[in-house]
């Protein structure tokens, strides 16, 4: 038996919520001074303390083995026993309350392969800090209720970094001898170092100006390559949109003269909200109809408001410590929801929203990684940034803002804002002012931070036809998870409405119930005919409804629920019901699904985009996640059975729908953006069919794309067969596209997701191809993430899909433990497998937890996942 306890590196310790206190020290103002050079980057910084309340304990700053090469105290060199080391941290004592203190260290950001602090990419100098990263940069006291305000100096070569930005307004630059230059930047809004953020490099500016409801001029611009100036204007219509948008809904305006934003190529996750200098991945911000898909599109758009909402949720107003985390994230999550279904189809973007919380973060919650909203305790922070943190912390406000209304909502947003302005706050802290705005008690909706796990409602229906009433009969169970085995009825805001089985009418239109028991009724009067339950509706609760509705009277409301989210989830319901009793009985019954799709399909007045969502069959990996014991195989045998008969019973429907929906040219508008997903799903089902035209349909509309929609929704549709239309396709993609990173991202997540029985083999190969490395986050998503995705194909029951996944974490977490940790959550769900599988996914697991010098960001995923 392995003693995971010696795995790591150093057994990492926990840090706990309850043992939170204030800071020592506060910094209220840092002066940094950067000589940038890739290979060698001096960085002085002088901070001026103040003793934190009566008391006689050192100043502790963070650091990560950086040689201090100077420290002075007030002027003068410290003794060297003034101060000694913690670990990698510097521990000064200091006699008086008030101190300045010099310190200058040497980094080397062209050897950061962590891409965490000051690191090189493309030509690039950048920064990350969040969450911890400004400790590599510069000994300092890296926790986020340590505000200061920045004034920063870099120095560097003029050719190679002819810009230099940094958070804040620009205050001076000049030239220097010997080709060098300097710039100057001050920040007057006191930050936690987490936010602090510079660029050097020679890029390119979009350039733009944005007048807020007050009357300032801002002046934005998004900074890239050259040649990459093309694909900014979208970016910038959001960044404008989201901008106006904050003022108008939540009247937030913006405060600095300037807004920048840079792309970057090699980047850890999306984006990142550094005030006033976003940095971003260069996918959320590239988009040109040639190269981004319509998703694409919309995930930039997202991606720009969120990182913009930040200024106001998480900037001026952010964390007290990294458990607060859902605080800054949940409620910025929920406001760029909010923000893109104003944009377009609120029905279409509720429906993805609620499809990635379920893909994401109901297995976390069901799983050895489950977490409340609110963590206990952490060994490695960067852990936690999870979708139960963002997704499932963005359907909590969601929930305060429909039990409070719409009035009461925004009262107790200003009432936040205002009264935690300019300080590190937290999540009892936004419930607090929630409940005073509103004048409603949320003491028991606090559970909601406290108790992981999603919970399962049971719903049921007694009607009583002499008396016209309708009991809804509710029950709730909240399953144990790590650490939490019993746990507490939460309050749950269930919109339901009942429908007359015959005349299709409401009883009394919506109502919103507020379950907070374990088990509770609700009497409805006027029931005068059966009545049909729509519950969840525009799934007002992130949790499990079970009902015992029949297919019939799941497919009357696929078709007649007044409520879009109701209607789609019912089609799904009744998808999932076929598919479950198939994979248990062996006996499929298509009939009910079949006639539900074709109405929905040939309905004229349901706009494009959401049939594409409704008639989609449910993912294998999610058909998987409502079974006791998941089973791939059989799982994909009845999925593909159904997807082939639906294909071909309703083929002159999807050749018409194909037909009708045939874009002219590319045009980003709701409408066209409906039609174009159609266009694929139709493709989809008809190739799905087997009419032996497909393959040359789908050729046909690769080649004929004028845009990366129709062209990679082709591709997509090729991939998952044998025609020899394939390799023709992806061939020309690859030779197309080989000099974009972005868009080659696309040719191997398209092999990633293929439902070929070759797929691993392919992904393995692939693994090898010149065009693959671990050191760009993109690309080790665009094959290793997708792969995991693809249920029938990571769990290949020669285990082939666990060693590949086992071996490409050991390999990427020499390089960016980060990034590796990310990839080990589809290895911890072995307990919802087969013996067989599951054994196999362990022995990955006991593998990589074998491996000697582990980071602990690994260590605390694969040692929580094991058992
Ligand atoms: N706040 C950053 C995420 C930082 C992740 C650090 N591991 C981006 C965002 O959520 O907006
Ligand atoms: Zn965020």
């Amino acid at each position: 038996m392995l003693d995971i306890q010696s795995a790591a590196a150093e057994t990492p310790h926990l840090i706990r919520r309850e043992d939170y206190r204030p800071p020592d020290w506060l910094v209220p103002d840092i002066a940094l001074d950067f000589v940038l050079d890739p290979s060698a980057t001096r960085v002085k910084a002088v901070l001026s303390l103040v003793r934190n309340g009566a008391h006689a304990r050192p100043l502790r700053l963070e650091g990560a083995g950086q040689e201090p090469l100077a420290l002075r105290l007030d002027g003068t060199p410290l003794d060297a026993d003034a101060w000694r080391r913690d670990g990698m941290a510097l521990l000064i004592d200091l006699p008086g309350d008030a101190h300045r203190l010099e310190t200058e260290v040497e980094i080397v950001p062209e050897t950061n392969t962590q891409l965490m602090g000051l690191y090189a990419s493309g030509g690039l100098l950048c920064t990350q800090c969040e969450a911890e990263g400004f400790r590599r940069i510069t000994y300092f006291p890296d926790r986020p209720d340590v505000l200061s305000r920045y004034k920063v100096r870099m120095e560097a070569d003029k050719a190679r970094f002819p810009v230099l930005l940094a958070n804040g307004d620009p205050i001076a630059q000049g030239d220097l001898e010997g080709g060098r230059h300097w710039a100057e930047w001050h920040d007057p809004f006191p930050k936690p170092c987490y936010l602090f953020a510079l660029v050097a490099g020679d890029l390119a500016v979009n350039r733009d100006s944005f007048t807020t409801m007050s009357g300032r001029a801002v002046t934005l611009g998004i900074w890239v390559r050259e040649a990459d100036i093309g694909k900014t204007h979208h970016a910038m219509a959001a960044l404008k949109a989201s901008m106006a948008w904050d003022e108008r809904v939540y009247g937030r305006e913006y405060d600095l003269d300037v807004f920048n934003i840079v792309a970057v190529s090699d980047f850890n996750f999306g984006a990142m909200e550094n005030k006033g200098l976003n940095v971003f991945n260069s996918r959320y911000i590239l988009a040109d109809p040639d190269t981004a898909t319509d998703a694409d599109y919309d995930a930039v758009a997202g991606v720009v408001a969120h990182e913009y909402f930040h200024n106001w949720s998480g900037n001026r107003v952010t964390c007290r410590d990294w458990f607060q985390l859902s605080l800054k994230e949940g409620f910025t999550v929920f406001r760029d929801q909010s923000f893109s279904a104003d944009q377009g189809s609120a029905a279409v973007k509720r429906i993805e929203d609620v499809r990635a919380l379920r893909a994401a973060q109901f297995p976390e919650d069901g799983g050895p990684l489950a977490h409340p909203i609110r963590p206990e305790a952490y060994m490695e922070i960067s852990n936690f940034y999870t979708a139960t943190i963002y997704n499932k912390g963005a359907e909590v406000i969601r929930m305060l803002s429909t039990i409070l209304g719409p009035t009461d909502f925004r009262a107790g947003c200003d009432l936040y804002f205002t009264q935690h302005d300019g300080t590190a706050a937290t999540c009892e802290d936004f419930v607090a002012a929630m409940e005073e705005a509103s004048g409603k008690d949320l003491a028991r909706f606090r559970l909601w931070y406290s108790q992981a796990g999603t919970p399962r409602v049971r719903a049921s229906i007694d009607w009583e036809a002499p008396g016209g009433r309708a009991r809804l009969k509710l029950a709730q169970d909240v399953p144990a998870t790590p650490g939490q085995p019993v746990k507490e009825p939460m309050p749950l805001p269930l919109k339901v409405s009942l429908f007359g089985e015959l005349s299709g009418e409401s009883f009394g239109g919506e109502r919103l119930v507020m379950l907070d028991e374990a088990h509770q009724e609700v009497l409805f009067e006027g029931v005068s005919e059966r009545p049909i339950l729509s519950i969840n509706r525009g799934f007002s609760a992130p949790v499990i409804v079970e009902t015992d509705r029949s297919a019939a009277d799941l497919a009357f409301l696929s078709g007649h629920d007044d409520d879009p989210f109701a209607r789609y989830e019912a089609m799904q319901q009744l998808m999932i019901d076929t598919l479950l009793s198939a994979v248990s009985t062996g006996e499929a019954d298509h009939a009910p699904v079949i006639d539900a799709v074709r109405r929905t399909l040939t309905n004229n007045a349901l706009d494009r985009a959401f049939i594409a969502e409704a008639v989609l069959l449910p993912t294998e990996a999610f058909i998987g996640d409502q079974m006791l014991v998941v089973d791939p195989d059989a799982i994909r045998r009845e999925r593909d059975a159904l997807r082939i008969a639906l294909g071909s019973e309703l083929i002159d429907e999807w050749r018409a729908a194909y037909a009708a929906s045939k874009s002219g040219p590319f045009e980003y508008s709701p409408s066209a953006k409906g039609a174009r997903r159609l266009r694929t799903v139709a493709l989809g089902y008809i190739a799905a069919a087997g009419v032996p035209d497909a393959p040359r349909l789908a050729l046909a509309q690769y080649r004929g794309a004028d845009n990366m929609t129709d062209r990679q929704g082709a591709l997509g549709v090729l991939a998952n067969g044998t025609a020899a239309e394939r390799e023709e396709a992806l061939a020309d993609f690859y030779g197309r596209y080989k000099g974009d990173a972005l868009v080659l991202d696309k040719w191997f997540t398209t092999q990633a997701l293929s439902t070929r029985d070759d797929t691993v083999e392919v992904v393995e190969a692939l693994a090898q191809h010149p065009d693959f490395t671990l050191a760009n986050p993109n690309r080790l998503r665009s094959l290793v993430g997708a792969f995991t995705a693809n249920q029938r194909a990571f769990h290949d029951a020669s285990g082939r899909g666990y060693r590949f996944l086992a071996d490409m974490v050991i390999a990427v977490d020499r390089l960016n433990p980060q990034t590796a940790a990310k990839l080990i959550p589809p290895l911890g769900r072995w307990r919802r497998f087969d013996t067989h599988r599951a054994t196999l996914m362990k022995a990955e697991l006991e593998w990589v937890l074998a491996t000697p010098g582990l980071s602990k960001d690994v260590f605390e995923q694969a040692s929580k996942s094991i058992v």
